[in-house]
């Protein structure tokens, strides 16, 4: 047994064959990846240990690193992690070395922070619905969300369902929705107050609370920010009311203007209605996994924190950069900054992946990673409430886990530590314990189910004033997943890709640009878009240039959980234009 570990609502489980269960919410089906990711397995992979462009033994290469390490303050050394496979030996308990040797750390959020933070402020925890949940509705909201394209098992419960689709552009699960509202990017939050305020006057919603906070927003704001009119709202309002639907918020809010604000006003709705599981955000937080002491947080904080939108602006404060599970320069904001300072020999740039990544490809020191299919792991799902643990599918001698990496670079800084070699089955066992699950019941049963624990609370509180708020003005570039992509995983099957921005105006050869610079890409007319917005697929973050796209962030995050706001305002000049011919 064996489930997919990349970063997907959807953590596929699949037989040693690699077919997909017949099991609920699986239901015998993969997507375009999982199909091929027994052919991938052997493409682009990193074989071996490579020193500047040198192949070496990964021996060598430990000893290069070791040295290097020794020359510095800890603080100078950076890790950089995240959700290439969400295994808990992959992921999280490598961390222990940095942590217990006092490195630099990110805080994780690129992704789904902002939501978290946000939701937990009004419920205490961001947990909802179950796929069993899903079932129950009748109809659903698509807020901020693709998912007939991120989430294609959640999708498949939901789509013959009655549904609306509230999206910044006429996205795929806006066309296959019974209704969308295509609003200005970032003007969320002032739809989701227009939506209770209309409830509250309809005496739908009685709460004197609420009808205070919301009297402070007026129809011609809500209006002018969202570009509907006060009657769409009504409507979404009566819809709330009467269907009583399953709202899925999307992840892109959080890294939008207000964010974290959107997705919390959103988040009470279904709960000041009454109704039951009424949200699905990320359920990641809900099964009790201990992840802190996997990571050695419990003991060891890392003594300097910094924000994953800041790693190019701050690049000045390291000296190693130590990255595995993650692919920094097409991910986080500043990539740009990160290629300079390993060109100009000032950051020692280390990366562990089993593919050639770009950022494994700039690197000054490499170390060749295993595949999920590869090696021994416990994967949860975010979604869904099984816990799987892996078994190597596919035999690979070249590579070497995060594991025994980490091991390895300790014994050579002649670390003797207990805590650092604690054998990581016992760490996964005790980071298991409030679950209910023992490693020994995971490794007899292979596919277990967690129920969820998680305490909750209710409040109306943060709820933003119109102050708290920035009003949406400008043109705006937005992002979604690409169907045969994982972020930047999977170019080895689908190829490279172009940097094609969607817009209603241009189409030929043009740039974006910010105060923080330009990057030259495609346009592409669309009908799809609104004036004013510019889209492009999250797996497309290279420019004409081969720059990093994320290099034009302009550093902003938001209020709840420090998201980098990635959906950020631009400004776009055509250079050459020319019509394109697909
Ligand atoms: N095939 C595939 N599936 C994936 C991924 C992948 O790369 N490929 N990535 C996975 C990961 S890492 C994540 S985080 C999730 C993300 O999954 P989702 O949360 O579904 O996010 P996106 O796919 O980025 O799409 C978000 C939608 O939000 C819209 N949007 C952008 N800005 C705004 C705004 O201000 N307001 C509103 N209302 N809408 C807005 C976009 O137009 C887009 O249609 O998907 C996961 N699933
Ligand atoms: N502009 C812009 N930037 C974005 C986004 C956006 O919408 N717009 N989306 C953001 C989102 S939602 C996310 S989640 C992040 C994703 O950012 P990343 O986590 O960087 O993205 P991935 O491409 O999923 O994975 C990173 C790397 O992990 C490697 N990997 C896979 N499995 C393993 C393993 O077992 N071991 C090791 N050592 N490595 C492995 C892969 O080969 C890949 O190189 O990007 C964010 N960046
Ligand atoms: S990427 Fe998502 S949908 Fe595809 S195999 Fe993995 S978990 Fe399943
Ligand atoms: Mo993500």
């Amino acid at each position: 047994m064996i489930a997919c570990t990349r970063d997907c609502y959807d953590t596929c489980i699949f037989d040693s064959n690699y077919k997909p269960l017949d099991i609920f919410p699986i239901n015998d089906f993969t997507c375009s990846r999982g199909i091929a990711d027994l052919k991938r397995n052997s493409i682009n992979r990193i074989k071996s240990a490579y020193y500047e462009g040198k192949e070496i033994t990964v021996e060598e290469g430990i000893r290069i690193l070791a040295k290097r390490i020794r020359e510095i303050n800890p603080e100078e050394i950076l890790h950089i992690d995240y959700d290439g496979n969400q295994g808990l030996l992959t992921w999280y308990y490598p961390a222990r070395l940095w942590n217990y040797l006092g490195s630099s750390s990110t805080d994780y959020s690129i992704c789904s922070a902002e939501g978290h933070e946000a939701i937990k402020a009004h419920y205490g925890s961001s947990f909802g619905a179950l796929p069993e949940d899903f079932v129950k509705f009748s109809s659903v909201v698509f807020w901020g969300s693709e998912a007939s394209i991120s989430f294609i098992h959640g999708w498949k419960i939901l789509k013959d369902k009655y549904k609306v689709t509230i999206d910044v552009r006429k996205s795929e699960t806006a066309k296959r929705s019974d209704k969308y509202y295509i609003i200005k990017p970032g003007s969320d939050v002032y739809l989701a107050i227009g939506i209770l305020k209309k409830l509250v006057e309809k005496g739908r919603i009685r709460n004197a609370e609420l009808q205070d906070k919301v009297a402070s927003f007026n129809y011609s704001l809500i209006e002018e920010a969202t570009s509907l009119k006060e009657k769409d709202i009504e409507d979404l309002a009566d819809f709330y009311f009467n269907e009583k639907p399953l709202t899925i918020i999307g992840f892109a809010l959080g890294r939008s203007l207000n964010g974290g604000y959107a997705i919390g006003v959103i988040s009470l709705i279904p709960g000041l209605l009454g109704i039951e599981n009424g949200f699905f955000y990320s359920n990641s937080q809900g099964w009790g996994i201990d992840f802190d002491y996997l990571r050695g947080t419990h003991l060891y904080k890392p003594r300097k924190i910094i924000n994953m939108g800041e790693v190019g602006d701050r690049i000045n404060e390291f000296k190693i950069i130590f990255v595995w599970n993650s692919n920094p320069l097409h991910s986080l904001p500043g990539g740009d900054k990160i290629i300079e300072a390993v060109n100009d020999g000032r950051v020692f740039l280390v990366v562990h992946d089993p593919f050639w990544s770009e950022t494994a490809k700039l690197a000054n020191l490499v170390f060749p990673g295993l595949t999920f299919l590869e090696k021994e792991d416990v994967v949860y799902s975010y979604w869904h409430n099984y816990l799987v643990y892996n078994e190597p599918i596919v035999n690979n001698p070249l590579g070497i886990t995060e594991v025994n990496l980490m091991h390895k670079i300790a014994r050579e800084l002649e670390i003797s530590e207990d805590f650092i070699f604690e054998d990581p089955w016992k760490a996964v066992e005790v980071s298991l314990r409030n679950t209910g699950i023992s490693v020994e019941e995971l490794k007899r049963r292979k596919v277990v189910k967690v129920s969820p624990k998680v305490t909750r609370k209710f409040s109306i509180e943060p709820f933003p004033k119109p102050d708290d708020l920035e009003f949406p003005q400008g043109e705006f570039l937005v992002y979604s997943s690409h169907p045969n992509y994982t972020n930047s995983q999977f170019k080895e099957i689908y190829g490279e890709r172009k940097p094609i921005v969607f817009n209603s105006k241009f189409e030929g050869e043009g740039i974006l640009y910010t105060e923080k610079g330009q990057v030259r890409v495609i346009f592409k007319k669309s009908e799809d878009l609104p004036s004013g917005v510019y889209f492009l697929f999250k797996s497309s973050l290279f420019d004409l240039d081969g720059k990093p796209i994320n290099s034009i962030i302009d550093g902003k995050k938001g209020k709840f959980g420090g998201t980098p706001l990635l959906n950020i305002k631009v400004q776009a000049k055509p250079v050459k234009l020319f019509t394109l011919n697909f």
